[in-house]
């Protein structure tokens, strides 16, 4: 990233977690992107997007499960330009009202993300609105990979993780966060990438050896909905140069592991995050590790604490009730 580019994200906090790293037997760094000003780290790359094409942006249109969404119309409204949101009727009603408050326009267009996408397509071309994209950008990218320098800077000299801890829904995260590892020489650190059950696209893929296209999201973590994984995140797996481990966790799991990372961090995120925490809580991590997958010992743990902001009590409470957890 250049030094000159103005920045919306916020350098966010590596925190060690105490009872995460007595869980696994191994330090655990947490990377808090929930702080950043748009609930996820989603601003990190939606903000350097936004910054490249700055000069011939006259009003922006994203399609998003949300977290997307809140990152463009933070970035907006920022620069002084419109945003539409689309998101899929998915979305909750305190993702619409969230991103009201940000000062978007929201359209509610289908069932799932993918239907979304295609009036955000729509709208670019009829209305003149620069389309960013939730997931499948090289300058995505490229802004999310600043997530790992930082943590390189906050570890300090000759220290790396032994291995880092994603939630995938496009793919975008794991491609910026692979991106970084790049950027800071890391390439050896094995990636855990996260999905839950019914939100499976690259795990999907992975199986398939090729890309596919579910038919249908039917987990509830639906930031994690996208029907097919970017074509690059798919590359990487097949890639001999990096070792990504493709799990899937239940719904369950993900909401329990949500209400047992606000019980011993104090903090909200939502399901699309809780896919990736509750690999640390329902022991995945330690039978990787049993199974030969991991090292054994792993050396540090970095859990991307990736966020979002589709969760309140309210909604909480109608999950646990909807999941019976
Ligand atoms: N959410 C996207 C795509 O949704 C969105 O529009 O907001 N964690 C959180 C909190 C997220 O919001 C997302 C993506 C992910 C993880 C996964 O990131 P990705 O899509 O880059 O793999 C359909």
């Amino acid at each position: 990233m250049g030094t000159t580019e103005k920045q919306f994200h916020l350098n966010t906090p590596l925190v060690e977690s105490v009872c995460m790293s007595k869980l696994v037997g191994t330090t655990v760094y947490l990377k808090m992107e929930n702080s950043q000003p748009s609930g996820s780290f989603k601003i990190r790359g939606i903000g350097h997007l936004c910054q490249q094409v700055a000069g011939e942006l006259k009003g922006v249109v994203c399609s998003s499960g949300g977290n997307a969404g809140m990152a463009a119309a933070y970035v907006a409204r920022k620069m002084g330009v419109p945003a539409t949101i689309v998101v899929p009727s998915s979305s909750p009603q305190l993702v619409v009202q969230r991103l009201q408050d940000q000062g978007a326009t929201v359209k509610i267009t289908g069932k799932v993300w993918d239907d979304a996408n295609a009036e955000a397509l729509r709208l670019a071309k009829t209305e003149e609105l620069t389309y960013v994209p939730p997931f499948d950008h090289p300058l995505l990218w490229q802004g999310h990979a600043s997530m790992i320098t930082e943590v390189a800077v906050s570890l300090g000299p000759n220290m790396k993780p032994g291995a880092v801890l994603v939630s995938v829904g496009g793919g975008g995260l794991l491609c910026g966060v692979i991106q970084g590892l790049k950027d800071v020489g890391w390439t050896d650190v094995p990636i855990i990438a996260m999905e839950t059950e019914g939100a499976d696209c690259f795990n999907a893929a992975v199986k398939a050896g090729r890309v596919i296209t579910l038919d249908d999201i039917t987990s509830e973590a639906k930031c994690l909905g996208a029907r097919t994984v970017c074509k690059k995140a798919f590359e990487y797996s097949q890639c001999s140069d990096f070792t990504i481990i493709s799990e899937l966790v239940t719904d369950q799991q993900a909401l329990l592991a949500v209400e047992t990372f606000l019980d011993e961090e104090r903090v909200l995120v939502e399901m699309a995050c809780g896919a990736a925490l509750a690999a640390v809580y329902s022991g995945l991590i330690q039978r990787l590790q049993g199974e030969g997958r991991l090292p054994t010992p792993l050396g540090s743990l970095l859990v991307i604490v990736c966020g979002g902001s589709s969760i309140d009590m309210k909604q909480l409470t109608h999950l646990k009730l909807k999941l019976q957890t």
